[in-house]
Protein backbone atom coordinates (compact mmCIF):
# COMPACT_ATOMS: atom_id res chain seq x y z
CA UNK A 1 0.00 0.00 0.00
CA UNK A 2 1.59 3.32 -0.73
CA UNK A 3 2.11 5.51 1.80
CA UNK A 4 1.50 9.27 0.06
CA UNK A 5 -2.05 11.14 0.70
CA UNK A 6 -4.12 10.52 -2.42
CA UNK A 7 -4.33 13.30 -5.20
CA UNK A 8 -7.49 13.74 -4.42
CA UNK A 9 -6.93 15.11 -0.04
CA UNK A 10 -4.05 16.53 -1.63
CA UNK A 11 -6.27 19.37 -2.62
CA UNK A 12 -7.35 19.60 0.46
CA UNK A 13 -5.76 23.00 2.32
CA UNK A 14 -4.39 22.24 5.76
CA UNK A 15 -3.94 25.05 8.45
CA UNK A 16 -2.15 24.77 11.54
CA UNK A 17 -4.59 26.81 13.14
CA UNK A 18 -7.59 25.78 15.02
CA UNK A 19 -11.05 26.93 13.91
CA UNK A 20 -13.19 25.83 17.29
CA UNK A 21 -12.78 26.97 20.85
CA UNK A 22 -14.73 24.78 23.66
CA UNK A 23 -17.71 27.55 23.15
CA UNK A 24 -18.36 27.28 19.35
CA UNK A 25 -21.43 26.55 18.07
CA UNK A 26 -21.90 23.09 16.90
CA UNK A 27 -24.62 21.46 15.24
CA UNK A 28 -24.72 17.72 15.40
CA UNK A 29 -27.87 16.92 12.33
CA UNK A 30 -28.83 13.51 13.55
CA UNK A 31 -27.65 13.74 16.77
CA UNK A 32 -29.75 10.66 17.47
CA UNK A 33 -28.72 8.18 14.55
CA UNK A 34 -25.48 6.22 15.19
CA UNK A 35 -22.77 8.34 14.22
CA UNK A 36 -24.46 11.29 15.39
CA UNK A 37 -25.14 10.01 18.52
CA UNK A 38 -21.00 8.82 18.59
CA UNK A 39 -20.02 12.44 17.77
CA UNK A 40 -22.38 14.13 20.33
CA UNK A 41 -20.65 11.70 22.73
CA UNK A 42 -17.12 12.35 22.09
CA UNK A 43 -17.09 16.19 21.51
CA UNK A 44 -19.02 16.17 25.30
CA UNK A 45 -16.34 14.14 26.39
CA UNK A 46 -13.51 16.71 24.69
CA UNK A 47 -15.32 19.58 26.76
CA UNK A 48 -17.41 21.12 23.43
CA UNK A 49 -20.94 21.91 25.60
CA UNK A 50 -22.16 24.34 23.00
CA UNK A 51 -24.26 22.00 20.68
CA UNK A 52 -26.83 22.34 18.94
CA UNK A 53 -29.49 19.09 19.21
CA UNK A 54 -32.91 18.88 17.28
CA UNK A 55 -35.17 16.13 17.09
CA UNK A 56 -37.21 15.58 14.18
CA UNK A 57 -40.00 16.89 16.04
CA UNK A 58 -38.46 19.79 16.70
CA UNK A 59 -37.11 20.26 12.90
CA UNK A 60 -38.02 18.61 10.10
CA UNK A 61 -34.88 17.91 8.28
CA UNK A 62 -36.95 17.19 4.94
CA UNK A 63 -38.34 20.62 5.36
CA UNK A 64 -36.57 23.46 3.25
CA UNK A 65 -37.87 26.80 5.21
CA UNK A 66 -37.86 25.15 8.46
CA UNK A 67 -34.19 24.26 8.24
CA UNK A 68 -33.03 27.80 6.27
CA UNK A 69 -34.69 29.59 9.21
CA UNK A 70 -33.31 27.41 12.16
CA UNK A 71 -30.10 27.53 10.38
CA UNK A 72 -30.40 31.63 9.85
CA UNK A 73 -31.39 31.90 13.36
CA UNK A 74 -29.22 30.05 15.49
CA UNK A 75 -25.58 30.69 12.60
CA UNK A 76 -23.65 27.83 14.07
CA UNK A 77 -20.14 27.43 13.69
CA UNK A 78 -19.40 23.93 12.64
CA UNK A 79 -22.26 21.89 11.30
CA UNK A 80 -21.42 18.19 11.37
CA UNK A 81 -23.70 16.73 8.80
CA UNK A 82 -24.79 13.06 9.92
CA UNK A 83 -28.69 12.93 9.34
CA UNK A 84 -29.25 10.48 6.46
CA UNK A 85 -31.89 7.40 5.80
CA UNK A 86 -29.38 4.39 6.21
CA UNK A 87 -30.04 0.55 6.15
CA UNK A 88 -28.72 -2.76 4.34
CA UNK A 89 -28.68 -4.07 1.76
CA UNK A 90 -32.15 -5.40 1.92
CA UNK A 91 -33.53 -1.87 2.72
CA UNK A 92 -31.81 0.16 0.01
CA UNK A 93 -32.75 -2.47 -2.32
CA UNK A 94 -36.53 -1.95 -1.32
CA UNK A 95 -37.20 1.40 -0.55
CA UNK A 96 -35.05 3.46 -3.87
CA UNK A 97 -37.24 6.25 -4.06
CA UNK A 98 -37.08 6.99 -0.29
CA UNK A 99 -33.07 6.79 0.16
CA UNK A 100 -32.39 8.79 -2.98
CA UNK A 101 -35.33 11.49 -2.07
CA UNK A 102 -34.82 11.86 1.86
CA UNK A 103 -30.74 11.85 1.30
CA UNK A 104 -30.81 14.57 -1.41
CA UNK A 105 -33.50 16.68 0.07
CA UNK A 106 -31.78 16.64 3.63
CA UNK A 107 -28.27 17.50 1.88
CA UNK A 108 -29.33 20.28 -0.03
CA UNK A 109 -31.38 22.15 2.64
CA UNK A 110 -28.96 21.82 5.35
CA UNK A 111 -25.85 22.61 2.62
CA UNK A 112 -27.59 25.44 0.51
CA UNK A 113 -29.14 26.46 4.33
CA UNK A 114 -25.40 26.98 5.99
CA UNK A 115 -24.38 28.73 3.10
CA UNK A 116 -27.41 31.40 2.84
CA UNK A 117 -26.80 31.51 6.96
CA UNK A 118 -23.18 32.26 5.96
CA UNK A 119 -21.45 28.61 8.23
CA UNK A 120 -18.47 28.65 6.32
CA UNK A 121 -17.59 24.90 8.36
CA UNK A 122 -19.67 21.31 7.37
CA UNK A 123 -18.23 18.19 7.30
CA UNK A 124 -20.77 15.81 5.58
CA UNK A 125 -21.05 12.11 6.11
CA UNK A 126 -21.41 9.47 3.33
CA UNK A 127 -20.54 5.92 2.66
CA UNK A 128 -18.38 4.05 1.08
CA UNK A 129 -20.87 2.71 -1.52
CA UNK A 130 -20.21 5.96 -3.57
CA UNK A 131 -17.24 4.43 -5.24
CA UNK A 132 -18.01 2.18 -8.45
CA UNK A 133 -18.70 -1.32 -7.74
CA UNK A 134 -15.59 -3.15 -9.50
CA UNK A 135 -12.88 -0.58 -8.44
CA UNK A 136 -9.10 -1.49 -7.90
CA UNK A 137 -8.84 -2.21 -4.38
CA UNK A 138 -8.03 -0.81 -1.78
CA UNK A 139 -10.23 2.09 -2.76
CA UNK A 140 -8.39 5.55 -3.32
CA UNK A 141 -10.73 8.57 -3.11
CA UNK A 142 -9.98 9.34 -6.67
CA UNK A 143 -11.37 6.58 -7.90
CA UNK A 144 -15.17 8.30 -7.65
CA UNK A 145 -17.02 8.84 -11.08
CA UNK A 146 -14.83 6.35 -12.43
CA UNK A 147 -17.17 3.10 -13.40
CA UNK A 148 -21.09 2.35 -12.67
CA UNK A 149 -22.34 1.65 -9.38
CA UNK A 150 -23.06 -1.52 -7.06
CA UNK A 151 -27.08 -1.82 -8.30
CA UNK A 152 -28.32 -2.86 -4.74
CA UNK A 153 -27.47 0.85 -3.27
CA UNK A 154 -27.43 3.04 -6.10
CA UNK A 155 -30.04 5.06 -5.20
CA UNK A 156 -28.38 6.10 -2.08
CA UNK A 157 -25.23 6.33 -3.77
CA UNK A 158 -25.96 8.75 -6.26
CA UNK A 159 -27.39 10.45 -3.34
CA UNK A 160 -24.46 10.83 -1.23
CA UNK A 161 -22.24 11.53 -4.57
CA UNK A 162 -24.30 15.13 -4.75
CA UNK A 163 -24.21 15.55 -1.55
CA UNK A 164 -20.02 15.62 -1.83
CA UNK A 165 -20.35 17.61 -5.23
CA UNK A 166 -22.52 19.84 -3.28
CA UNK A 167 -19.83 20.81 -1.11
CA UNK A 168 -17.30 20.88 -3.43
CA UNK A 169 -19.29 23.28 -5.39
CA UNK A 170 -20.15 25.45 -2.64
CA UNK A 171 -16.46 25.85 -1.79
CA UNK A 172 -15.22 26.38 -5.40
CA UNK A 173 -18.29 29.20 -6.02
CA UNK A 174 -18.93 30.25 -2.92
CA UNK A 175 -14.99 29.58 -0.71
CA UNK A 176 -16.77 27.73 1.75
CA UNK A 177 -15.27 25.21 3.87
CA UNK A 178 -17.05 21.82 3.27
CA UNK A 179 -15.26 18.23 3.83
CA UNK A 180 -16.88 15.13 3.26
CA UNK A 181 -15.72 11.86 4.89
CA UNK A 182 -16.72 8.63 3.34
CA UNK A 183 -16.83 6.16 6.27
CA UNK A 184 -16.62 1.98 5.33
CA UNK A 185 -19.64 0.19 6.84
CA UNK A 186 -20.27 1.49 10.55
CA UNK A 187 -21.46 -0.47 13.62
CA UNK A 188 -21.43 -0.19 17.36
CA UNK A 189 -23.96 1.66 19.88
CA UNK A 190 -27.69 2.73 18.88
CA UNK A 191 -27.25 0.43 15.63
CA UNK A 192 -30.55 -0.70 14.04
CA UNK A 193 -31.18 -4.07 14.99
CA UNK A 194 -34.40 -4.82 13.02
CA UNK A 195 -33.98 -7.95 10.61
CA UNK A 196 -34.83 -6.54 7.12
CA UNK A 197 -33.46 -3.42 8.08
CA UNK A 198 -30.27 -3.69 9.11
CA UNK A 199 -26.24 -4.00 8.66
CA UNK A 200 -24.80 -7.13 7.99
CA UNK A 201 -23.39 -6.77 11.52
CA UNK A 202 -26.04 -6.10 13.70
CA UNK A 203 -27.98 -8.71 12.14
CA UNK A 204 -25.89 -11.21 12.94
CA UNK A 205 -25.33 -10.09 16.84
CA UNK A 206 -28.83 -10.29 16.83
CA UNK A 207 -29.14 -13.76 14.68
CA UNK A 208 -26.43 -15.32 16.80
CA UNK A 209 -27.83 -13.99 19.97
CA UNK A 210 -31.65 -15.43 19.57
CA UNK A 211 -29.86 -18.86 18.30
CA UNK A 212 -28.16 -18.93 20.85
CA UNK A 213 -31.15 -18.62 23.58
CA UNK A 214 -33.26 -20.75 21.55
CA UNK A 215 -30.98 -23.56 21.35
CA UNK A 216 -30.90 -23.51 17.45
CA UNK A 217 -28.18 -25.92 15.10
CA UNK A 218 -27.78 -23.22 12.62
CA UNK A 219 -27.47 -19.79 11.63
CA UNK A 220 -28.94 -18.52 8.55
CA UNK A 221 -26.46 -15.91 6.85
CA UNK A 222 -27.75 -13.95 3.58
CA UNK A 223 -26.09 -14.32 0.63
CA UNK A 224 -22.86 -16.81 -0.42
CA UNK A 225 -20.80 -15.71 2.38
CA UNK A 226 -17.99 -14.84 0.12
CA UNK A 227 -18.52 -10.88 -0.36
CA UNK A 228 -15.51 -9.03 1.55
CA UNK A 229 -16.69 -6.00 3.70
CA UNK A 230 -14.37 -3.76 6.14
CA UNK A 231 -15.89 -2.87 9.88
CA UNK A 232 -15.01 0.50 11.75
CA UNK A 233 -16.58 0.71 14.83
CA UNK A 234 -18.91 3.76 15.49
CA UNK A 235 -16.44 5.60 18.24
CA UNK A 236 -13.58 5.62 16.02
CA UNK A 237 -15.95 7.36 13.14
CA UNK A 238 -16.66 10.05 15.58
CA UNK A 239 -12.85 10.49 16.56
CA UNK A 240 -12.11 10.80 12.89
CA UNK A 241 -14.81 13.51 12.05
CA UNK A 242 -13.78 15.44 15.35
CA UNK A 243 -10.28 14.96 14.47
CA UNK A 244 -10.90 16.72 10.77
CA UNK A 245 -12.62 19.42 12.53
CA UNK A 246 -9.66 20.35 14.67
CA UNK A 247 -7.23 19.84 11.71
CA UNK A 248 -8.21 22.32 10.21
CA UNK A 249 -9.08 21.11 6.87
CA UNK A 250 -11.06 22.91 4.78
CA UNK A 251 -12.25 20.73 1.89
CA UNK A 252 -11.63 17.03 0.31
CA UNK A 253 -13.08 13.68 0.19
CA UNK A 254 -11.32 11.76 3.20
CA UNK A 255 -11.70 8.05 3.21
CA UNK A 256 -12.33 6.69 6.81
CA UNK A 257 -11.66 2.80 7.47
CA UNK A 258 -9.63 0.23 9.23
CA UNK A 259 -7.80 -0.85 6.13
CA UNK A 260 -9.04 -4.73 6.62
CA UNK A 261 -11.50 -6.23 5.75
CA UNK A 262 -13.00 -10.26 6.04
CA UNK A 263 -15.27 -12.06 4.32
CA UNK A 264 -18.96 -12.54 5.26
CA UNK A 265 -18.89 -15.94 6.59
CA UNK A 266 -15.79 -15.01 8.04
CA UNK A 267 -18.13 -11.81 10.08
CA UNK A 268 -20.46 -14.43 11.21
CA UNK A 269 -17.88 -16.88 12.97
CA UNK A 270 -16.68 -13.87 14.75
CA UNK A 271 -19.58 -12.73 16.15
CA UNK A 272 -20.58 -16.33 16.87
CA UNK A 273 -17.63 -16.45 18.93
CA UNK A 274 -17.93 -13.80 20.86
CA UNK A 275 -21.81 -14.21 21.61
CA UNK A 276 -21.17 -17.24 22.06
CA UNK A 277 -23.80 -19.42 19.77
CA UNK A 278 -21.66 -23.08 18.70
CA UNK A 279 -24.17 -24.27 15.52
CA UNK A 280 -23.27 -24.19 12.41
CA UNK A 281 -23.77 -21.55 8.92
CA UNK A 282 -26.62 -22.07 6.92
CA UNK A 283 -26.49 -19.71 3.28
CA UNK A 284 -29.38 -18.10 2.20
CA UNK A 285 -28.29 -17.44 -1.92
CA UNK A 286 -32.27 -16.37 -2.63
CA UNK A 287 -30.58 -13.12 -0.95
CA UNK A 288 -28.32 -10.81 -2.88
CA UNK A 289 -24.59 -10.51 -2.23
CA UNK A 290 -24.33 -6.58 -2.87
CA UNK A 291 -20.58 -5.86 -3.97
CA UNK A 292 -18.32 -7.99 -3.73
CA UNK A 293 -15.61 -6.36 -1.98
CA UNK A 294 -15.30 -2.81 -0.74
CA UNK A 295 -12.02 -2.26 0.96
CA UNK A 296 -10.89 1.61 1.64
CA UNK A 297 -7.63 2.96 0.74
CA UNK A 298 -7.16 5.14 4.32
CA UNK A 299 -3.62 6.38 3.42
CA UNK A 300 -5.00 10.04 3.48
CA UNK A 301 -5.85 10.14 6.91
CA UNK A 302 -3.21 8.13 8.16
CA UNK A 303 -1.13 10.84 6.08
CA UNK A 304 -2.82 13.29 8.62
CA UNK A 305 -2.51 11.20 11.71
CA UNK A 306 -5.25 9.45 11.71
CA UNK A 307 -6.09 5.91 12.07
CA UNK A 308 -8.97 3.51 13.64
CA UNK A 309 -7.84 2.30 17.15
CA UNK A 310 -10.42 -0.58 17.65
CA UNK A 311 -10.02 -4.45 16.52
CA UNK A 312 -13.06 -6.15 14.91
CA UNK A 313 -13.39 -9.14 17.44
CA UNK A 314 -13.00 -6.01 20.32
CA UNK A 315 -15.42 -3.43 18.53
CA UNK A 316 -17.91 -7.06 18.12
CA UNK A 317 -17.32 -7.70 22.25
CA UNK A 318 -18.62 -4.05 22.94
CA UNK A 319 -21.64 -3.74 20.36
CA UNK A 320 -22.93 -6.90 21.85
CA UNK A 321 -22.60 -5.56 25.09
CA UNK A 322 -24.25 -2.89 23.87
CA UNK A 323 -26.64 -4.86 22.36
CA UNK A 324 -27.64 -6.96 25.92
CA UNK A 325 -28.58 -3.72 27.42
CA UNK A 326 -30.21 -1.54 25.10
CA UNK A 327 -32.23 -3.89 22.77
CA UNK A 328 -35.18 -5.70 25.03
O1 LIG B 1 -24.37 -4.74 5.59
P1 LIG B 1 -25.15 -5.05 4.37
O2 LIG B 1 -26.62 -5.10 4.51
O3 LIG B 1 -24.86 -4.00 3.23
O4 LIG B 1 -24.69 -6.47 3.78
P2 LIG B 1 -23.77 -3.70 2.08
C1 LIG B 1 -23.35 -6.82 3.62
C2 LIG B 1 -23.23 -8.26 3.16
O5 LIG B 1 -23.64 -9.13 4.22
C3 LIG B 1 -24.08 -8.63 1.96
C4 LIG B 1 -24.55 -10.08 3.74
O6 LIG B 1 -23.35 -9.54 1.15
C5 LIG B 1 -25.27 -9.36 2.59
O7 LIG B 1 -25.91 -10.28 1.74
N1 LIG B 1 -25.41 -10.55 4.83
C6 LIG B 1 -25.37 -11.79 5.38
C7 LIG B 1 -26.38 -9.86 5.47
N2 LIG B 1 -26.32 -11.93 6.31
C8 LIG B 1 -26.96 -10.74 6.40
C9 LIG B 1 -28.03 -10.28 7.19
O8 LIG B 1 -28.60 -10.99 8.02
N3 LIG B 1 -28.41 -8.97 7.04
C10 LIG B 1 -27.79 -8.15 6.15
N4 LIG B 1 -28.20 -6.87 6.06
N5 LIG B 1 -26.79 -8.58 5.34
C11 LIG B 1 -24.78 -1.38 2.35
C12 LIG B 1 -25.43 -0.43 1.41
O9 LIG B 1 -24.31 -2.37 1.54
O10 LIG B 1 -23.68 -0.85 3.04
C13 LIG B 1 -25.57 0.91 1.93
O11 LIG B 1 -26.64 -0.97 0.95
C14 LIG B 1 -24.38 1.38 2.73
O12 LIG B 1 -25.80 1.76 0.88
C15 LIG B 1 -23.88 0.34 3.68
O13 LIG B 1 -23.36 1.77 1.88
C16 LIG B 1 -22.63 0.75 4.41
O14 LIG B 1 -22.40 -3.57 2.65
O15 LIG B 1 -23.89 -4.68 0.97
Amino acid sequence: MTTQPSAFAQHSALSTQHFLSHSSKIFIAGHRGMVGSAIVRLLQAKGYHNLLLKTREELDLTNQSEVHSFLAEEKPDYIFLAAAKVGGIHANNTFRADFIYENLVIETNIIHGAWKAGVNRLLFLGSSCIYPRDCPQPIREEYLLTGPLEQTNEPYAIAKIAGIKLCESYNRQYGTQYVSVMPTNLYGPNDNYDLLGSHVLPALIRKAHEAKLQGEKSLTVWGTGKPKREFLYVDDMAEACIFLMESGVTEGLFNVGTGYDVTIQELAETVMQVVGFQGTLTFDTSRPDGTPRKLLDVTSMKALGWQAKTTLQNGIAKAYADFLTNQP
